[in-house]
């Protein structure tokens, strides 16, 4: 089977990162195109890979016929017009999260692609595939928990970027315990409140930042996550799950402790590309075996599909309210519309 011809469009740090990892550890596939606003800078990581070209434009990238498949990470707020173009060149796509930037515009995707009837669009929430999180939902699916009631979640990064703002610690932040949430649990968030504590003196103005979010399911399962993105500490994603019949707790991010000369201690992990490297090394290796499967079966995705990343914006869109009115705030969504699993 030959290489999958794939197109990065964004090569900022994250569409950097892909490269990287598509051209040294994925088997199956070979960066072929890569665009980026930056006309240089696609340039400059196009020269460093055998056999690739920059294209100006993201939509002719998109477009090539010498393209098989597209990794979208380009800014959030261009996701809507390049999923849509994907969707028209029946291009399997995996987009970084946001699917979009609003609910409206997530749901003409997920409708688009219904209509298609093929599954072409995976969404980048890398913490499915991040070892623990799927040991987790492995125990939790052979019921060694009994049934799940709680779950309690701690999201600190050391800094953000001075563009962030206090929506942003949802939309950016949150969207992934939404995510995590919606997994473990299989069901729907249907309310979501976020609590406002004291902010953080070290945090830039402005920015309300810890945040509290206190989520719903339909099922009436509660979900806390303490948002807290500028500690000046380290990375530290912790998951706690709290079922009828015991709990698990995972993200302690351990490593090697090393008692030496008085002292007692490990490192600490900076931010998130190091936390997740694994998880999206897996994610992409299996979403590169899932487009090359989709040949016969119609399914090109192995992960979150365009209806997660709706339901993740429906969920942070409310959440954006809850955080301007500080009331619990019902989220408004439609039926699942989606295309069954091949
Ligand atoms: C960033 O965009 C991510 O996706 C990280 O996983 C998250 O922890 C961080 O808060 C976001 O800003």
């Amino acid at each position: 089977m030959s290489d999958l011809r794939i197109a990065v469009l964004g090569v900022g740090i994250m569409g950097a990162d892909h490269v990287e990892r598509l051209s040294s550890r994925i088997a199956g596939a070979r960066v072929a195109v890569v665009n980026d606003f930056l006309t240089e800078k696609a340039e400059s990581v196009a020269a460093g890979i055998p056999g690739c070209r920059a294209v100006g434009d993201p939509l002719d990238a998109i477009a090539d016929p010498d393209v098989d498949a597209v990794v979208l990470a380009t800014p959030g707020p261009t996701h809507d017009k390049q999923l849509l173009a994907c969707l028209d060149h029946r291009k399997p796509v995996l987009c970084e999260k946001p699917l979009t930037t609003d609910v409206e515009s997530s749901l003409e995707v997920v409708k688009w692609e219904t209509e298609l009837g093929v599954r072409l669009i995976q969404v980048g929430f890398m913490r499915r595939f991040d070892d623990e999180y799927m040991q987790l939902k492995a125990l939790m699916d052979a019921d060694e928990f009994g049934r799940p009631l709680m779950l309690h979640c701690v999201h600190r990064n050391p800094a953000v970027p001075p563009s962030f703002d206090s929506s942003m610690v949802v939309k950016d932040s949150l969207v992934h315990e939404v995510d995590v949430a919606r997994f473990l649990f299989d069901e729907e968030i249907t309310s979501i409140q976020i609590i406002k504590p004291a902010t953080n003196p070290g945090a830039p103005q402005g920015i309300q930042d810890p945040q509290i979010a206190i989520m719903r399911t339909s099922s009436g399962k509660h979900v806390d996550v303490e948002l807290f993105v500028t500690t000046g500490v380290a990375y530290e994603v912790r998951t706690e799950l709290v079922g009828e019949k015991g709990s698990a707790l995972i993200g302690l991010d351990v490593g090697l402790i090393r008692k030496q000369s008085g002292r007692w201690g490990g490192q600490i992990t900076p931010g998130f590309r190091e936390r997740f490297g694994r998880a999206y090394d897996t994610e992409f290796q299996r979403w590169v075996n899932a487009v090359h499967r989709g040949q016969t079966t119609g399914d090109y995705t192995d992960g979150p599909v365009a209806w997660d990343g709706y339901a993740a914006a429906a969920v942070c869109a409310a959440g954006v309210e809850s955080l301007q009115s500080g009331r619990p705030v019902d989220v408004s969504m439609v039926d699942r519309v989606s295309i069954p699993r091949a």
